[in-house]
């Protein structure tokens, strides 16, 4: 459990490992995909031999990354590093098992645990693809055009198109660099932040119908049931954007979205603006994240319950 401040400490490390898996965070999104598709490109064009290991397929429209992800048997690998993972509990079930044995972990989360023997966590990275990129820089790894996009993929992901407060000078200057590989960026951002299924409106229509305002509308939060999502056929990757709905609402300082999972938990995720810590508020339920967004599991239970749950805490942790 040590922590690496130094990322040509984590250079030398990676060059003295082979036959390594890379982990992330379940419902994976662009940052934890694009991380870990670049590091595992990366790695295997200095000859390592390298998998990202996955319990679940990921979402389609990240099939672009499927040749790098291990479904067959590799070998039992010799190292594990996971990418974009604030805390082991994180990963899926089936992955449950590295947990206790992740050798490196290359993380941008404040609210990181730091499981792994080796820890390299930079809280001032906007997305974890931004430390990649660094990385790659000092091993002396070029980038091609798929790699750059894959990193592009997760700064513009994690920066929401870069209009996050997260988003710094270096995030620009980063991706301004990966310009120069010819990336299909306005592409990459159509698709990640224009195009909605019929589906996802949908759901969309579902969150707004079920819309609760608490504490003088200073609280805005909704749900969908796994009902909901699996009568309108919905993959439930595919419904990572509907966490921010409510928290778009013109007034609204901290917003919910509670999404039951196949099992009837409820996965909850908090936004909030400006001034208020949502990992603060995600901490109370044992769960974690970044200071404009973070999410944590509640059990099984009528969903007004939970609501007024929640809604409660967090009247009392703002004084409202
Ligand atoms: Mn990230």
């Amino acid at each position: 459990m040590s922590i690496i401040s130094n990322l040509n400490e984590v250079a030398q490390i990676l060059k003295s490992m082979d036959y390594i898996y890379i982990l992330t965070h379940s419902f994976p999104d662009g940052d934890a995909l694009g991380s870990a598709f670049v590091l595992c490109r990366a790695l295997q064009k200095i000859g390592k031999r390298v998998r990202i290991k996955f319990d679940h397929d990921i979402p389609r429209k990240f099939n672009f990354l499927n040749d790098y992800i291990d479904h067959d048997n590799f070998k039992p690998p010799d190292y594990i590093i996971s990418v974009d993972l604030a805390t082991d509990s994180l990963l899926d079930d089936g992955l449950q098992r590295y947990a206790s044995r992740i050798d490196m972990c290359i993380d941008h989360h404040f609210s990181n645990t730091k499981y792994a023997s080796l820890n390299y966590i930079d809280s001032t990275a906007s997305a974890n693809c931004e430390i990649i990129y660094d990385l790659l820089n000092i091993m002396g790894i070029e980038l091609d055009k798929e790699m750059a996009q894959g990193l592009y993929l997760g700064i513009t992901g994690d920066t929401g198109c870069f209009r996050y407060s997260n988003t710094t000078a270096k995030t620009h200057y980063i991706a301004a660099k990966l310009m120069e590989h010819d990336i299909k960026f306005s592409e990459i951002n159509d698709k990640f932040f224009s195009l909605k299924s019929k589906k996802i409106l949908d759901i969309e229509r579902i969150l707004y119908q079920n819309m609760t305002y608490f504490a003088d509308n200073k609280i805005a939060m909704s749900y969908v049931t796994y009902k909901n999502i699996t009568d309108l056929g919905i993959d439930e990757h595919e419904c990572d954007g509907i966490a921010s709905i409510p928290i778009r609402i013109e007034g609204v300082q901290v917003g919910a979205v509670f999404r039951q999972k196949s099992t009837g938990e409820y996965k909850v995720s908090i936004r909030t603006i400006e001034g208020i810590n949502a990992n603060a508020i995600a901490s109370m339920f044992d769960g974690g994240g970044h200071y404009k967004a973070a999410g944590f599991n509640l059990p099984n239970e009528p969903v007004e319950n939970l609501l007024k749950l929640v809604s409660d805490k967090i009247i009392e942790h703002m004084n409202w």
